[in-house]
């Protein structure tokens, strides 16, 4: 086996590349890391400078492949499986990558901000950038809400990037940042998600780990 995940089972971002691992059944091994630990945080720095994960190593071809949405285009290329996650078709493709780049920005990274500020210390924390950070969330959502098809997945009918992008987003999102009533398209989705096997599969593994994300307050 030549794939190695560096991943943690909490980290909303490794579960974009594991939803996509999952997908296609492809073989890996995780390595769970734990940044706490200076030696694991060290080493994950030594393979990716900017020290945040999911990063994938490739053995066999002598690859280090950091960022999720490169991790699942790199999966796609070398390592294809039965469900291809970027559509053939050029125009799909770029409206599949810019889907995946809108979650990204404009729901994940706000949303992470969201929940690092409870790590701050009381007086150190940002409430003007939380805000802002929830404003855009919200944004998001409703965009979202116009796009998505009733019953299907980001892109239609077919599971792509855009939907492993998703599935941790919206999760983390509607978590920090409730869809509330006037999303129902957008929590129907999420549901749909969370049921697809790929995702509900992350979702039992990160359990035991809940109990450590930051609370709120
Ligand atoms: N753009 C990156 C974001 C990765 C990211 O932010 N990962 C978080 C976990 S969800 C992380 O490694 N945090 C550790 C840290 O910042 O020390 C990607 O798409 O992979």
């Amino acid at each position: 086996m030549s794939l190695t995940l560096h991943y943690h089972p909490l980290s909303s971002f490794c579960w974009k590349a594991l939803i996509a691992l999952h997908e296609n059944g492809t073989a890996f091994t995780p390595n769970l890391v734990n940044l706490g630990d200076p030696a694991q945080r060290a080493a994950l720095l030594a393979l990716w400078p900017i020290g945040r994960f999911p990063v994938l190593e490739d053995a066999a071809r002598g690859e280090t492949v950091p960022e999720s949405s490169i991790v699942i285009e790199y999966l796609d290329r070398h390592y294809p499986g039965a469900k291809r996650l970027i559509p053939e078709d050029p125009a799909l493709a770029l409206q599949t990558r810019q889907r995946d780049r809108v979650i990204d920005l404009y729901i994940h990274l706000p949303m992470q901000k969201v929940v690092l500020d409870r790590l701050r210390p009381a007086d150190r924390r940002d409430p003007l950038g939380v805000a802002e950070a929830r404003a855009q969330i919200r944004t998001t959502y409703a965009l979202l809400e116009r796009e998505i098809a009733d019953g299907g997945w980001m892109m239609g009918e077919r599971f792509t990037l855009a939907d492993c992008s998703a599935a941790p987003a919206l999760f983390y999102g509607d978590m920090n940042e409730p869809f509330g009533d006037g999303h129902p398209r957008l929590a129907a989705y999420l549901e749909r998600l969370k049921a697809r096997p790929s995702f509900a599969r992350v979702l039992e593994a990160a359990e035991p780990y809940f109990g450590m994300l930051p609370k709120d307050g």
